[in-house]
């Protein structure tokens, strides 16, 4: 009788959400998400393409991955995906290798379930991917034992060759965008002599996950391009575009190949809404703007009934475009406009127009072309970082309010600085971070800022507040800014 052995993919729990949650709003992330968005939650895009990407390309090389998603499985602590590998050992056999991902908020559950791995089954390798892998890995490995392997960029050819080499017990020294606790000291730059993948080479994403993130009410999701061209300051996406690829750090997917995936999921899966959840669907820039025009036209063509949703930024935004999208399906734009502030944009790196004297009327504009076409647009609001003075304050609020969305947590959001940002760097110089690494709280460098913040998100704590009463709360102790 042969060994059985398995390689396994895990998303973690996102239990970071519960550790600055009420009681009540505690469960797993997903249906606390559910609780928030209400009867949004259809348009939420809840796969998880990362780890689903990775195992349909491992797949076409012949290679099985178990995939273990404990988000869409709803687990709500540590010991239900330990129990759940555990299950999974027993049917596929021990782990021989495990890969982990999840954004820095999930790096302590990663780093948990890779110890109890570790200690379970001691031959077992242990490789964190995604975006803090790539721009910290040798934070990653240096800081704790459960890492073997850092992987940075791309997973789908980098895991398949880990698994083949881990399977066939050859060296796994040099692996293509693995590093390993041997290159610490060193200065490798082997990531940058990795050949950008063409996205139009891999498999469409496995849909396993789908039946589950159905079932939770929320949506599918397609990736039609990869990276980003800008360098914003907090993005970690921008800064991981720049240590790779050079010229090939924004790639895309042919638009007939992502019509076809969607079409597909129309097709085998029922799907009528489908998110497209690249960084940034649509730039500034020519090529991009007819690549969209080229995607509404190929979908108004073959008369899909499958309505959609895209990323995109505030000088993106066209009237004509907007219009043949809409046509095509378009229903729901994400926009990221972070601050009305000239200044804190400049900081960020991300002015829209660098011609116009007031970026808040750059916004105003582009947003009423988007409430024009009655899309329904979900912004990215950035209200509280180190140097927020109350004149940004009033300014966030008065575009909350020209945004049209009452959501009342973009009046509490607060910038997080990720690790291998230049926003992280900067906050670490001036001594502003504590806590622990990745996810390091930042102080206001104003006590007053500090104690606006403290005021207004106590009266606002414990309770489901509406967004008339979260504003009327947020501007009276805007008010009381200068008092003791
Ligand atoms: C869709 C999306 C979501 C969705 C779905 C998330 C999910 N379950 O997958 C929703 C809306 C739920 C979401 C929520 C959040 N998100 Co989000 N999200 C995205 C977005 C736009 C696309 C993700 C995606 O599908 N990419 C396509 C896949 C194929 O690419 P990928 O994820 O990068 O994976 C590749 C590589 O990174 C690598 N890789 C990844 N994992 C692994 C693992 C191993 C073992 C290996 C070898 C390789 C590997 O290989 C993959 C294939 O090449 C990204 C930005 C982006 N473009 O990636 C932000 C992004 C991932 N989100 C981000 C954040 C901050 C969040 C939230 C924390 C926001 C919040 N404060 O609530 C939450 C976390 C929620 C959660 N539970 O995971 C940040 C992460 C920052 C960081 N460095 O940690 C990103 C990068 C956006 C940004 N630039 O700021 N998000």
């Amino acid at each position: 009788m042969g060994f059985k052995m398995s390689i396994l993919l895990i998303a973690p729990p996102a239990l970071w959400r519960n550790r600055y949650l009420e009681k009540h709003e505690r469960g797993a992330y997903f249906d606390v998400q559910k609780r928030y968005l209400g009867s949004g939650a259809w348009s939420f895009p809840a796969e998880n393409l990362a780890i689903m990407s990775i195992k349909a390309y491992a797949a076409s090389r012949g290679i099985d991955v178990t995939t273990i998603n404990a988000q869409t499985a709803r687990h709500a602590s540590i010991e239900q995906t330990w129990h759940t590998i555990l299950e999974s050992a027993k049917k596929n056999g021990d782990p021989l290798l495990i890969g982990f991902t999840g954004t820095a908020e999930m790096y302590e559950e990663s780093m948990e379930l890779a110890l109890r791995a570790k200690r379970r089954w001691s031959k077992v390798l242990t490789v964190l991917g995604h975006d803090l892998a790539t721009l910290s890995w040798r934070d990653v490995l240096a800081r704790s034992d459960a890492f073997d392997f850092a992987c940075t960029g791309d997973g789908e050819a980098a895991f398949t060759e880990l698994a083949r080499r881990v399977l066939n017990g050859e060296s796994l020294a040099g692996c293509p965008s693995m590093f390993s606790r041997d290159d610490v000291g060193s200065a490798p730059v082997r990531h940058r002599n990795v050949p950008a993948l063409n996205l139009d080479e891999l498999p469409w994403p496995s849909r396993d996950d789908l039946p589950a993130v159905r079932a939770l009410g929320m949506g599918a999701a397609v990736f039609s391009s990869r990276g980003c061209p800008f360098r914003c300051t907090f993005c970690t996406t921008g800064s991981k575009s720049a240590i790779q690829h050079g010229s090939d750090s924004y790639r895309t997917k042919s638009i007939t190949n992502v019509v076809d995936e969607i079409s597909m999921l129309h097709r085998d899966h029922g799907v009528n809404f489908v998110t497209i959840s690249d960084d940034l669907f649509l730039l500034n820039q020519v090529h991009s703007q007819r690549r969209a025009e080229e995607f509404a036209t190929e979908m108004i063509r073959r008369q899909l009934s499958v309505s959609f949703m895209v990323d995109c930024r505030i000088d993106s935004i066209d009237a004509s475009l907007f219009s043949l999208l809409v046509q095509a399906g378009l229903v729901k734009v994400f926009i990221g406009v972070e601050t009305a502030d000239d200044d804190q944009l400049q900081n960020y790196g991300k002015v829209y127009d660098r011609k116009s004297d007031s970026q808040l009327d750059v916004i105003r504009k582009k947003l009423q072309l988007l409430h024009d076409l009655s899309l329904d647009v979900v912004p990215g609001v950035l209200t509280y970082h180190p140097r927020v003075t109350k004149r940004e304050l009033l300014m966030t609020d008065h575009l909350i309010e020209i945004c049209k969305t009452p959501a009342p947590n973009m009046y509490w959001t607060k910038i997080i600085a990720y690790p291998g940002t230049p926003l992280y760097a900067d906050y670490k110089a001036r001594g502003l971070l504590s806590g622990d690494w990745p996810t390091e709280y930042w102080h206001f460098e104003d006590p007053k800022a500090e104690r606006q913040y403290d005021r207004f998100t106590q009266l606002i704590s414990g309770r489901r507040s509406s967004f008339e009463f979260v504003r009327k709360t947020f501007l009276s102790t805007l008010d009381s800014w200068d008092e003791d």
